[in-house]
């Protein structure tokens, strides 16, 4: 039984350890730039000072939780060899200890405070937008999303997911769109976020940022790219059938090269009307959208055959 015991916990460890370590790299082999790849592990790398804080604080986490478990099975299997009805025939009547009881309770306390000053740290750092170099204002639709720069002349366009059919070489399947929204390298670039029909949500994970899309408020998020790339993301709000498939692509290009593309998209895009600014006018959209109230009028006139 003992050896049997023996050899689970180092079986037990070893794979700890193992796993461990493969997550706690930077796994540059498994992870690439901007996208997930086959059997990542860990999170993407990061391409903004927030995300590379997340990460950071993810891998305090691990290294906490772990040391947590690897103690609460030691224990478990000290009790288990040294205190079974065979190894201690008499047990002893003990069932008070001031000293462990003032220690089960300072030490879970201790591990919090650690962990709650670096998380209220890093959320601070994601509410607080610092002064914005450019602003992007980005609404979930069902199911694409648009942007809309308002400080670069107001226009407007959609990005839908390109259909697998049509994917060009190196474009990564369900993430890829046809116009991508592009922001300048090393800026600081304010994200607003609504919703136009249904709650959706904005997330690119090596930016570090996930805000809900909600009809009717304007939500603010921000980033500062620190690579030129192209960074994806997907709606992370259930939202609907397609759902799956409004992904985000956002270029991180040059100053110069974002200056000749504002002014390719002012042309480009032209058409487009500009965006409604105020929420309120976002949230009179959605109620004037003609797909909001089909669903009542299909049941009403079901309900009437
Ligand atoms: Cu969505």
């Amino acid at each position: 039984m003992t050896g049997v015991l023996r050899v689970l916990c180092v079986a037990l460890a070893a794979v700890t350890m193992f796993g461990f370590g493969g997550l706690a790299g930077p796994d540059a082999a498994l992870a690439s730039l901007g996208q997930p790849s086959p059997w990542q592990l860990g999170m993407q790398e990061a391409a903004a000072p927030v995300m590379k804080d997340v990460v950071w604080f993810h891998d305090l986490l691990l290294w906490i939780i772990t040391a947590i478990v690897a103690l609460v099975l030691l224990l478990l299997v000290v009790v288990t060899l040294r205190f079974n009805a065979k190894a201690n025939p008499t047990p002893s009547r003990t069932t008070h200890n001031t000293l462990i009881e003032v220690l089960w309770t300072v030490v879970p306390v201790i591990i919090l405070v650690v962990i709650a000053v670096p998380s209220f740290r890093i959320m601070f750092v994601q509410l607080n937008t610092p002064q914005a170099d450019v602003t992007v204002k980005a609404t979930g639709k069902q199911w694409f999303w648009s942007y809309a720069y308002p400080d670069q002349g107001k226009f407007e366009f959609d990005s839908l997911m390109v259909p697998e059919g049509e994917l060009k070489p190196g474009q990564p399947r369900l993430l890829a769109v046809d116009n991508e929204m592009v922001v300048p390298v090393g800026k600081v670039v304010r994200v607003q976020v609504t919703g136009a029909d249904v709650i959706h949500a904005f997330a690119v994970p090596s930016f570090g940022i996930k805000i809900d899309a909600v009809p009717g408020r304007l939500n603010e998020t921000w980033f500062k790219a620190e690579r030129e790339g192209v960074y994806y993301g997907q709606c992370s709000e259930l939202c609907g059938k397609d759902h799956a498939f409004m992904p985000i692509a956002v270029r991180v290009v040059s100053e110069q090269a974002f200056t000749a593309w504002v002014e390719d998209a002012k042309k480009k895009y032209a058409a487009v009307p500009p965006p409604a600014d105020a929420p309120i006018a976002v949230a009179a959209t959605a109620a004037a959208l003609p797909g909001a109230a089909a669903p009542q009028l299909a049941v009403a006139q079901a309900v009437a055959d």
